[in-house]
């Protein structure tokens, strides 16, 4: 099977090239820039913005992949506040411009588009596990940048009767994630607590939200099983169902460090506005591929502070 990822040399890109690789694929990168795992890698990679429609429908007729595999995003929801028009045409846009060059080579192909827990918004303040049907009502730029790309690729996607797979994807976290999010923000800080670099203070914002996080390995798990198995058309939370409080998670880290550690509340890491707990029902998914977490969430953090320290 021919795969064509974007995003390729993303936080979630590198772990899913690696796994990939390891199986039976023909794989094609779609990066911005040049990027030093993918030269690493034996295939071919086309560097290209999504916004440029020319660039990417050359990729695809030249390649003819058989899924796409759509990670490309402007991904952090701190950054939307600052940047909605960057946020809007690269997540809206260059999604469309994917959709189009992708069914205008292979109408029979895959197009598996990554959204986000973040589109049901206000919806997660009912406190029970979000499932695929229920309402969403995204409350920052990325998330509604993201349900409008959804919205967009499954409406044209039934008008075409093509095959368009998008995932709700919740949390998710481990090595190689960038600053920014808040398992790298808080590991990275007890990291360079740990090697001497930084007085023990950690500066953190709202402990008081909860997520549910799924680490790294299950969420490539998921997508490897949506890219083979066969599956109808339509939305698929990717979830742990639990929601964990981001002061466990600050807890735990400064745990595992066994350090002394004063914790700073930061109010300019504050967003202006927040849905405080999010909790997914990703039965959907596991009926129809058969994915289901395996990773404990204490382990991953442990990995994910290791990595930090290593690097
Ligand atoms: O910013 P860059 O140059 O490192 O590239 C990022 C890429 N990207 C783009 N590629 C082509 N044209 C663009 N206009 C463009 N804007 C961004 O998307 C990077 O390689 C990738 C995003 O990687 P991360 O920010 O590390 O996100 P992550 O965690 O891998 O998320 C993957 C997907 C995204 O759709 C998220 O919204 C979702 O999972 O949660
Ligand atoms: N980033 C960050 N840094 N967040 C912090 C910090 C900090 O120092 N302190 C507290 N938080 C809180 C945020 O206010 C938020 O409530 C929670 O920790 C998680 O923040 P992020 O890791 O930035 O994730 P997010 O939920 O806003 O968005 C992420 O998850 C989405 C899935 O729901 C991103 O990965 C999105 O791309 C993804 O779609």
């Amino acid at each position: 099977m021919k795969v064509l990822v974007t995003g390729a040399g993303g936080f979630v890109g590198q772990h899913l090239l690696n796994k990939l690789m390891k199986k039976d694929n023909n794989i094609v990168a779609i990066n911005r820039k040049n990027n030093k795992f993918l030269s690493s890698l034996n295939i071919p990679v086309y560097e290209t913005d999504i916004l440029d429609f020319d660039t990417i429908l050359n990729c695809i007729e030249q390649e003819k992949p058989d899924v796409l595999i759509h990670l490309a995003a402007q991904s952090n929801v701190g950054v939307s506040w600052r940047e909605p028009a960057l946020t809007a045409s690269t997540n809206i846009e260059g999604s469309l411009n994917l959709y189009k060059a992708f069914f205008k080579v292979n109408s029979k192909g895959k197009f598996i588009n990554i959204g986000s827990s973040d589109e049901y918004g206000l919806t997660a303040k009912l406190g029970i596990p979000l499932k695929e049907e229920m309402e969403c009502k995204p409350q920052n730029p990325y998330s509604i940048s993201k349900y409008c790309s959804e919205q967009m690729l499954l409406q044209l996607a039934k008008k075409d009767k093509v095959n368009v797979i998008s995932t709700r994807s919740f949390n998710h976290f481990g090595p190689g994630q960038n600053i920014g999010f808040v398992v790298s923000d808080f590991a990275s800080q007890v990291a360079d607590i740990k090697k001497g670099l930084k007085e023990n203070k950690i500066f953190v914002g709202d402990l008081s939200a909860a997520r549910d996080f799924l680490y790294i390995d299950d969420v490539i798990d998921a997508y490897i099983k949506i890219t083979e198995k066969e599956i109808p058309t339509g939305v698929y939370n990717i979830s742990s169902g639990t929601s964990i409080k981001i002061e466990y998670i600050l807890n735990k880290l400064i745990e595992i460090s066994n350090i002394d550690i004063e914790v700073i509340i930061d109010k300019n890491k504050f967003r202006p506005a927040e849905v405080k707990n999010f909790v997914g029902n990703s039965d959907k998914l596991k009926k129809i591929v058969g994915w289901k977490p395996t990773v404990n969430f204490d382990d991953g953090l442990r990995k994910t502070l290791n990595y930090w320290v290593n690097n």
